[in-house]
């Protein structure tokens, strides 16, 4: 059994939409951090976070290392090159690269903290857009020619930091996040997002009227 803890609109968002590309099923336990998390779940989450899956009794936490578990159990959905596959360097590379300097990256740079790139395990904003910028240019997509949980991890990111303006605008950015954002995977994932927002209670005043 898979089993996905969850909120909607939030990181965990990006493994909803990974859920939807697998195509298999999975069962969503919703964590309500908007409201307090109940100590219990730190035996699943010690930082009590989310995304966390229990695939067949075993746990898995942080969404990069979940990304990698989930594109590998399932390989028929295709989202990962296989272990001796040369286009696996890019494939983990950049799907690590999401949450070990794009996330971290973007969230400094929007809080306005001022900090040493050197000093700190993800550099500058600036070597993060430039570099992004830059494989996004040569890429159709993120670790080569094909689409895969590298993508999810990217894309997903890349989505909601643009909508925030927290991303300079690049004709490259976008083009990359309509050929990604667009699949009907991540259109499920939003949609079903969406429909759990509506019940969670701190988001209720955003649908009052609709
Ligand atoms: N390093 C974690 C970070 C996950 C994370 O930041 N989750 C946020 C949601 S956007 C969260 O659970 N926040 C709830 C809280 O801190 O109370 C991962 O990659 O899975």
């Amino acid at each position: 059994m898979l089993k996905f803890y969850h909120a909607p609109w939030s990181r965990s968002s990006n493994v909803l939409w990974l859920m939807e590309e697998l195509g298999v099923p999975y069962e969503i336990e919703l964590i309500d951090f908007r409201a307090p998390v109940p100590d219990s779940y730190r035996a699943i989450q010690p930082n009590k976070k989310v995304p966390a899956i229990s695939h067949d009794g075993v746990i898995i936490t942080e969404r990069a290392a979940i990304s990698i578990y989930l594109a590998d159990a399932f390989p028929q959905a295709g989202l990962a090159p296989k272990i001796g596959d040369a286009a696996r360097a890019a494939y983990l590379t950049w799907l690590v690269y999401a949450d070990s300097v794009f996330d971290p990256a973007v969230a400094l740079h929007t809080l306005k903290l001022e900090y040493e790139p050197s000093g700190v395990s993800f550099g500058s904003f600036d070597d993060l857009v430039a570099n992004l910028e830059r494989r996004l240019s040569q890429s159709e997509f993120i670790a080569g020619d094909r689409f895969t949980a590298a993508d999810v991890q990217v894309a997903g990111s890349m989505g909601y930091v643009m909508q925030q303006k927290w991303l300079p605008e690049r004709p490259a950015f976008a083009e990359y996040l309509a050929r990604t954002t667009t699949r009907p995977a991540a259109k499920r994932a939003e949609q079903k997002d969406l429909e759990m927002a509506r019940n969670i209670p701190a988001l209720a005043e955003m649908f009052k009227g609709q």
